[in-house]
């Protein structure tokens, strides 16, 4: 080859070089698997240390820790009733945890009187109404435990009541407040004789789905995590987001009682954050999750979580356990609808393998299903 046409090569290489560094901090999510100390996760026997890593990332950058003292529960429970004509029965139990006790909620348990112990779905957005499909969910054999996360922290960006101000000199924010008053309500739940405690799901919906998701992640009494339109601070990356979907910044600006304060210290270039969001999926790994997301939910960034999703599925391939991961879209826009629920009760028959799948979980409606990351699981 003449010495112009050696040149003429290396320059087009050069310039493919540089366009792709240029492109690189929009199109890669970090790589979970490469450890604090540089090295990378080499086989599924090194994933709890690198797990124990991310945990340590999420809560200092992200949502701060919740107090692990002081979180005994104690259960006053109602008288039971009947509903949709003795198929199920329903109590109230109130709940009081933290310091004094003095932290209470109050949850609503409805269960098939068929033979259990039953699976229970367990969902923070009482607060908003309460859950479409009731019937059809107990008619599937799973019951219900509903309360209301605000009755623990109350979403206001003055810190005023609720357990975050009755523990003292704790950093966590609210979403973390939240997914603590999951793990209390599983505290009881344990305890009662009809449900069954290996197959616990939880879910929420948008800011509740935040909160269910951070709880799935950190309770390994969990068997299933739900997020629904959950997006940005939740199961969305902050790296890629769809057009019109909610950034860091805004998020931040508009919520800042969510999250600690460090968060927003990244707002003017999230290629700086030491993780994305597959990070926080990674965490429910090996154990079932479904992200149920909407076609035309643009803030919560649909498009930007099936990236996350994908990325958090490289995790599960480590240990061996792709088809615990699943990922759905259904036409519309946001909102936790009878068909998202119905969803997740198919889902949960799949994994507890009650029945035979009639569906799939692994809808990835763009970008051709291609990842937009480099790397992939070890091994
Ligand atoms: C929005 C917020 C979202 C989402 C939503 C909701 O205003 O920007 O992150 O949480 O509220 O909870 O419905």
């Amino acid at each position: 080859m003449s010495g112009w046409l050696i040149a003429l090569f290396l320059a087009a290489a050069v310039a493919a070089a540089a366009a792709e560094a240029k492109a690189a901090p929009d199109w890669d999510l970090p790589d979970p698997f490469r450890m604090e100390d540089g090295s990378r996760v080499a086989s599924s026997a090194d994933w709890s240390r690198r797990r124990a890593e991310i945990r340590g990332l999420l809560l200092k950058h992200e949502y701060g820790a919740s107090p692990s003292a002081d979180t005994r529960v104690t259960a006053t429970v109602g008288g039971v009733s009947y509903l949709f004509d003795g198929a199920a029965s329903q109590r109230r139990a109130t709940l009081t945890t933290g310091p004094d006790q003095a932290v209470a909620m109050t949850v609503e348990l409805t269960l098939p009187t068929g033979k259990g112990p039953h699976p229970v779905m367990v969902c923070g957005d009482a607060c908003w109404g309460s859950v479409p499909g009731l019937q059809r969910i107990l008619e599937r054999g799973y019951g219900v435990a509903a309360f209301d996360r605000t009755e623990v922290d109350p979403d206001t960006a003055e810190r005023t009541k609720g357990a975050r101000v009755l523990y003292k000199g704790e950093d966590w924010a609210t979403i973390s407040a939240w997914a603590w008053s999951f793990s209390r309500v599983i505290d009881w739940l344990i305890t009662v004789p009809e449900i069954d405690d290996r197959r616990i799901v939880v879910t929420g919906h948008s800011r509740g789905g935040k909160a269910a998701l951070l709880a799935g992640a950190l309770d390994e009494r969990v068997a299933v995590t739900a997020p629904n339109n959950s997006g940005c601070g939740g199961a969305a990356p902050y790296r890629i987001v769809d057009k019109g979907s909610e950034t860091l910044e805004i998020i931040t600006r508009a919520f800042p009682h969510w999250f600690v304060p460090g968060l927003r210290e990244f707002k003017d270039d999230v290629t700086r954050l030491p993780f994305d969001q597959h990070f926080l999926l990674a965490l429910v790994a090996p154990r079932g999750l479904l992200v149920t997301n909407a076609l035309d939910d643009h803030w919560a960034d649909p498009e930007g979580t099936q990236q996350t999703f994908l990325a958090a599925r490289e995790v599960y391939r480590l240990l061996d356990a792709g088809g615990r991961a699943g990922i759905t879209y259904r036409p519309g826009g946001h909102g936790h609808t009878e068909e998202d629920w119905a969803t997740l009760v198919d889902f949960a028959d799949h994994l507890f393998r009650r029945g035979k799948p009639e569906r799939k979980f692994d809808a990835l409606p763009f970008n051709g299903g291609k990842k937009a990351f480099r790397w992939s699981a070890p091994g």
